[in-house]
């Protein structure tokens, strides 16, 4: 049975709404088991419509799920995508409110910004290689909106791929003075190595995320624009932070990232 524009609507507001007031709710597969892949994301672009529609700006893209060591931890087999509202940016050293969010995790990733279109079908590491301006280090803070972290991939989805905040920083490179499969990065925690890892974790090579973004965009006719932000996956498993928590992120030739968690 295919869920209607009404049904659609009301799943969006309901996850909007856990978003906004930091509520924990159920996977929406358990009341809708029969949702697509399609409607799923149909809510998370009903979502981004509402976001819009009340003056947040879409200010990049990202990719999830891109790497083993993710799908592994979450028990999905698939990547997804997500966009990035304005108020998700956060400034290098930035202090992280815990308490607007449910139960947060970092990840180490890289982002890329564009200076061509990108499109699919057929789009692959050299178009993105060729249309990449720079690359600049990332740090995703993801936040399910779904009880304890657990869901399915259609899930997930629906949910903007639990987007919520991140942090850029470190300095920026272009594409040809990197090698992104080798690209080291060491995650610390409060001073700590908690996850270390290497670009080639994002499916074999980070540039191939971001082509799988284009070619997953013109499946429901769209492009990824000139000037684009993208995250391209996180590199290492996500750690849940709490309070109190500093987080520093170094990455080989392009800095480091940091930011703390307040109340
Ligand atoms: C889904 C989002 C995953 C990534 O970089 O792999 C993601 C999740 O694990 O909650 O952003
Ligand atoms: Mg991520």
């Amino acid at each position: 049975m295919a869920l209607d524009k009404a049904t659609i609507e009301k799943l969006a507001e309901h996850l909007e709404n856990a978003e906004l007031n930091c509520t924990e709710v159920t996977k929406i597969t358990n009341d809708y088991p029969e949702i697509t892949w399609d409607e799923a994301l149909d809510v998370q672009w009903e979502i981004r419509r509402r976001k819009e529609a009340r003056g947040n700006k879409i200010v990049g893209l990202k990719m999830g799920l891109t790497s083993m060591a993710k799908m592994r931890q979450m028990g999905v087999e698939t990547p997804c995508y997500g966009f990035l509202a304005d108020y998700f940016s956060c400034p290098d050293g930035a202090e992280i409110k815990i308490s607007e969010l449910i139960h947060p995790k970092v990840e180490a990733e890289v982002a890329f910004v564009t200076k061509k279109e990108l499109s699919g079908p057929g789009c692959h590491i050299g178009d993105v290689l060729s249309a990449t301006d720079f690359i600049v280090p990332a740090v995703e803070i993801i936040d399910s909106r779904y009880k304890d972290f657990k869901f399915d991939l259609k899930s997930v989805i629906a949910d903007n791929s639990s987007s919520s905040r991140f942090v850029t920083g470190g300095r920026m490179l272009p594409v040809e003075d990197l090698d992104l499969k080798t690209l080291g990065v060491v995650m610390e925690i409060n001073g700590e190595v908690v996850e270390l890892g290497a670009g080639a974790a994002i499916l074999g090579h980070p540039a191939a995320s971001v082509a799988m973004l284009a070619n997953l965009l013109a499946e429901r006719g769209e492009v990824i624009p000139a000037g684009t932000f993208i995250m391209a996956g996180a590199i290492t498993p996500a750690i849940a932070v709490k309070a109190g928590d500093n987080v520093s992120v170094r990455y080989q030739n392009l800095g480091t990232v940091t930011m703390r968690f307040v109340e």
